[in-house]
């Protein structure tokens, strides 16, 4: 047998050399390259683009993902500079911990445990002050602490009836209070810590104490400055100071005098004034100046209701300012208040622009029952998320919700409908075929849902993830109006616009045989008609298990983003699975009722992977002499291994192998030439016969091919196959402040950011420790627009590697790579998320490098590990974060390295599309024209059928039903008047709706008819 990598493990034998002997045969090491100089030109590179285009013909381009990158850029920027990237080594070690950090400061403003927290039936008596003190001491440079006991004193300490112990600490520097800053942590009944909630500064110890000014002088900068050109003198007002430590929005600590001067009724001016040299930091006048009151009024229904509202200066507005959310000091809070519910007035302005008042009253009596009726729904919405789901607002950080009343339509007449804008506010009008819609708690958390599904999965508002999207808001309408599965009963003049139970009361299908394939230009492809099926699939989960259990099973898909943006209805499917087995388990009625439910409504589970055509396959190199390329079904039932080439890879280089997309697999051959092998026609070929290269990786539109060289040449190589004059040779370096600027020898492992426009790699670098020089290797990013360099993780400790990264397919901020600390003989898969800066670990390897990659959808990580003389290839499932493992890894086969995931429908799947279902029409001609108040319709039909024909507003609704009855194949025509109904229609643009039954299905056209 021959042992992969002999040649190459000298990487790894000088890295296991200090704690690991090798042992023969050994693991999979890292690429050793020639020491040379030799770097390519540029006329060399653009020659070789042109052979690569010219062999792989034109890139596909279909990829409009690059607006990602400068959310990527700036998590990329920050990631260069800040001082909160020890959060990795520190959080390394906790694995099982999510933190969030402040990142101003570089304190953690959250810890949370990942795993569940175990149950203690009872509550064993235990000081969680001292506990919490403890914990701070254990970890002073996690908190950036120094001597935690004496900068912590009590605020209060309770234990709520679930038993679990809440603990509020205030924070203190040498006896000086700091500023309104506190650490709150939070333990199990058994004392197990849960959480912890913070907003602190590091100790400033090197904040200067001594030599202030006094007291005295610090009022008299404040009242100088505050009465200065007033009449008023400052004897009326009550006035007090003391010292405290202040940090300023930048972080920075102050130690300063603040100065309360309280004038009048209306007034508390709060001054931060330095201690130091008397400046004025900051002033603002408190929220004491306003306040939240109680208020009652008449709603919609005549009913008289309780609402809070918020009095400043003069007058009483409908800002609530009672919810948790709340923020306190705050210097415009009725221009535009933090944390609060906000109920304004469009005033019927003309449609177009945002234009709003307050709605104010002097005396706080309120006579305007719509905006009653939306400030108390907007409350009872918030408070549905909050106590169901501990949801803190739409955006989940308390952001203010914003509600406008009396909107009017584009018609000019009062708007028939409500809306959720994605800048974040609603808009409600009083209607004109309906009841004013803030009437309705149905319609407004409807509204509302649809900011927590912008804010969480973000599904888009087109065809199947649009109807996703309108059925999430129907479902949690329904179930924070929890007496039916009506939507819009209390506002609709007829009955409603839709019913969740039998979707087809109101013209939506109820199952994917009835499923309407509209094109964009009508409801934007259905989306308030086809939410019928995945609405119903609700309603039978609930009627099977309760809302209760379903309405978490919905949630959790949102807060585990087991969707994305162009998620489609199987997606749901297996979404609604996956949570329902995180809460309930796979074997349980709940998980079996969801399944149920998907089924009954035709939304099947078809074996293809969601948004791609064909399966996930895997092509790795074998092990044996030929060392060539094969197949591997990763299905257990699957077909065994299958040659996909021809000729050897090359198993030196760190990543042989790229697959941009499902029409062809590139590779590094054992002559360093690149060649290509047509997954249709199985043909293989030459792409480039340079001789030269070692890694390769291709953007996945096909736009870019990024390659690395057989030398040690500290080069990338980026071939622009759009722009060939784009190509460029980027000389690497170390971007770490303090850092040997040209101590990158060279790059190995390489992997495109979904987007195409930065580059992930792995490089052995050199830097100076004391005499010795050593070698170690880091993972970088490269703009390839801007040529910019920037560090993922702190520049390695002594010891410590970041080797193989392969980042997230499906555009999150996700890596996965081997980390290597030889100091302590850590060998493991570690997953960060640079964007939100946590990391995970997926397993430990022993003594091997693993080469982890993403699969297709980031839903588990392969990687191969060296178990008893042989290479393994597992597979890992991942937990929604894409942070941990979901369970243990499994061996897919044996004998293979430099594994890939690829999707590809060149095989033969075995179930059938549910999007793709063709059929035929029952419908031969339709169309409609307009006349005046009302249209001339048409339609031809090709057999005796069923028929109805609807009016239907812009966003689905029906609003006038003007034939339903059987009709003979042939032609038919009718006239319809808007008069001829029992209520009349608003102008405006509406759809004409043709709906054909035939074998129990329907068939649906629609055509625009303007009324007027
Ligand atoms: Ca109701
Ligand atoms: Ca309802
Ligand atoms: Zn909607």
């Amino acid at each position: 047998m021959a042992f992969y990598g002999a040649k190459t493990i000298s990487l790894c034998a000088a890295l296991f050399s200090i704690s690991y002997p090798l042992s023969a045969g050994g693991p999979v090491g890292k690429t050793v390259k020639i020491d040379s100089e030799t770097q390519l030109s540029k006329q060399h590179i653009e020659g070789v683009a042109s052979w690569i285009n010219d062999a792989l013909g034109p890139a596909i381009l279909t990829d409009t993902s690059r607006a990602r990158n400068d959310y990527l850029y700036q998590v990329l920027k920050k990631l260069g500079v800040d001082p909160v990237q020890s959060a990795v080594s520190s959080i390394e070690k906790k694995p099982d911990w999510s933190v969030v950090w402040d990142a101003r400061n570089g304190t953690p403003v959250s810890i949370s445990n990942n795993s569940r927290a175990p149950l203690f039936k009872r509550a064993a008596p235990f000081s969680g002050f001292s506990r919490a003190l403890s914990i701070l001491d254990s970890g002073r440079a996690f908190f950036r602490l120094s001597n935690p006991s004496e900068e912590f004193r009590l605020v209060e300490e309770f234990a709520d009836e679930t038993g679990q112990r809440h603990v509020r600490m205030a924070q203190y520097y040498k006896g000086i209070p700091l500023w309104n800053q506190e650490v709150t942590f939070h333990f199990g009944g058994g004392g197990n810590l849960l959480s912890v909630n913070a907003r602190y500064s590091p100790t400033p110890a090197d904040l200067n104490t001594e030599n202030t000014i006094d007291s005295l002088t610090a009022i008299t900068k404040a009242l100088n400055e505050l009465f200065s050109g007033n009449k008023v003198s400052p004897d009326k007002s009550e006035i007090s100071a003391g010292k405290y430590i202040w940090t300023d929005n930048a972080g920075t600590v102050h130690l300063v005098w603040n100065v309360q001067v309280k004038r009048g009724i209306l007034e508390h001016w709060i001054y931060f004034i330095d201690a130091a040299d008397g400046k004025i930091l900051m002033k603002y006048n408190s929220s004491v100046t306003g306040r939240a009151h109680k208020a009652w009024g008449e709603d919609l229904t005549g009913t008289i209701r309780q609402i809070d509202v918020y009095f400043q200066d003069t007058s009483y507005c409908l800002i609530d300012a009672t919810r948790p959310m709340w923020v306190s000091s705050q210097d415009n809070i009725l221009g535009n208040p933090y944390g609060a519910i906000w109920t304004v007035d469009y005033q019927q302005a003309p449609y177009g622009g945002i234009s709003f008042r307050n709605i104010f009253s002097i005396d706080n009596s309120w006579n305007d029952p719509v905006a009653i009726s939306a400030h108390r729904h907007v409350g009872m919405g918030f408070e549905y998320f909050f106590n169901t789901f501990n949801r803190l607002s739409l955006d989940g950080a308390g952001g203010t919700i914003r509600a406008i009343v009396h909107f009017t339509g584009s018609n000019g007449l009062p708007y028939d409908n409500a809306g959720w804008s994605s800048s974040g506010f609603m808009v409600f009008g009083d209607g004109y075929n309906c009841k004013p819609f803030a009437g309705g708690l149905d319609i407004v958390v409807h509204e509302m849902s649809h900011g927590v599904v912008q804010y969480t999965v973000n599904l888009e508002y087109v065809f199947q993830s649009g109807a996703l999207n309108e059925s999430y808001a129907d479902i949690f309408a329904a179930m924070a109006d929890r007496d039916d599965w009506l939507i819009g009963e209390d506002v609709s003049r007829s009955s409603a616009f839709r019913d969740m139970q039998k979707p087809s009361n109101f013209g939506q299908p109820d199952h994917m045989d009835d499923y309407c394939n509209y094109t964009l230009d009508y409801d934007n492809g259905g989306v308030h008609i086809n939410s019928g099926i995945p609405n119903r699939a609700c309603y039978l989960i609930a009627s099977s298990i309760g809302r209760d259990k379903t309405e978490k099973i919905y949630y959790r898909v949102l807060e585990a983003r087991y969707l994305n943006r162009q998620s489609q209805f199987t997606d749901m499917r297996f979404a609604a699975l996956r949570s329902a087995d995180d809460l309930f388990g796979r074997n349980s009625f709940e998980y079996a009722s969801v399944k149920k439910a998907f089924d009954e409504v035709g939304i099947i589970d078809s074996n293809d992977p969601p948004q791609v055509n064909g399966r996930e396959y895997i092509a790795a190199v074998k092990l044996d002499d030929a060392k060539r390329i094969y197949l591997i079904d990763p299905l257990p039932e699957g077909v065994s291994p299958a040659v996909l080439s021809s000729i050897s890879a090359n198993s030196i280089s760190g990543k042989p192998i790229s697959i941009p997309d499902s029409r062809q697999l590139l590779f590094v051959d054992n002559k360093n030439c690149i060649r290509g092998v047509d997954f249709k026609s199985g043909t293989e070929r030459v792409i480039s016969n340079d001789g030269v290269w070692s890694s390769i990786a291709m953007t996945s539109d096909g736009s870019r091919l990024a390659a690395t060289t057989k030398w040690a040449d500290s080069s990338i190589y980026i071939f622009d196959l759009v722009n060939n004059s784009n190509s460029k040779v980027y000389h690497l370096y170390n971007p770490h402040a303090g850092a040997i600027r040209n101590s990158v020898i060279y790059a190995d492992v390489l992997d495109w950011e979904k987007g195409g426009r930065f580059l992930a790699f792995d490089c052995k670098s050199k830097t100076v420790n004391g005499n010795d020089t050593v070698q170690y290797w880091n993972i970088l990013f490269l703009d390839i627009e801007t040529g910019e360099i920037f560090p993922v993780f702190p520049e390695p400790a002594p010891g410590v590697n970041y080797m193989n990264p392969s980042l997230s397919r499906t555009g999150l901020t996700m890596m996965v790579f081997d980390y290597a600390d030889i100091e302590n003989g850590i060998m493991e898969i570690r997953t960060s998320d640079y964007g939100r800066k946590v990391t995970g670990r997926i397993e430990r390897t022993g003594r091997t490098l693993s080469f982890p990659k993403f699969s297709s959808y980031d839903s588990s990580v392969l990687f191969t590990t060296y178990v008893n003389g042989d290479n393994s290839l597992r597979k890992i499932m991942l937990d929604s974060q894409r942070l941990n493992p979901s369970g243990q890894s499994i061996e897919i086969a044996r004998g293979f390295i430099h594994p890939n995931w690829f999707v590809s429908d060149n095989v033969q799947s075995s179930g059938s599309s549910v999007v793709s279902r063709t059929r035929k029409n029952g419908i031969s001609s339709f169309s409609v024209s307009r006349l005046k108040d009302g249209a001339s319709i048409e339609y031809g039909l090709s057999g005796k059928s069923r028929v109805d024909l609807h009016i239907i507003s812009l966003d689905g609704r029906m609003v006038a039903s003007l034939y339903s009855g059987f009709k003979d194949q042939g032609r038919h025509s009718m006239v319809w008047t808007r008069r001829a109904g029992k209520k009349s229609i608003a102008n405006g643009l509406y759809y004409c709706r043709l709906t054909v039954k035939e074998d129990r299905k329907n068939y649906s056209e629609v055509r625009p008819v303007l009324i007027h």
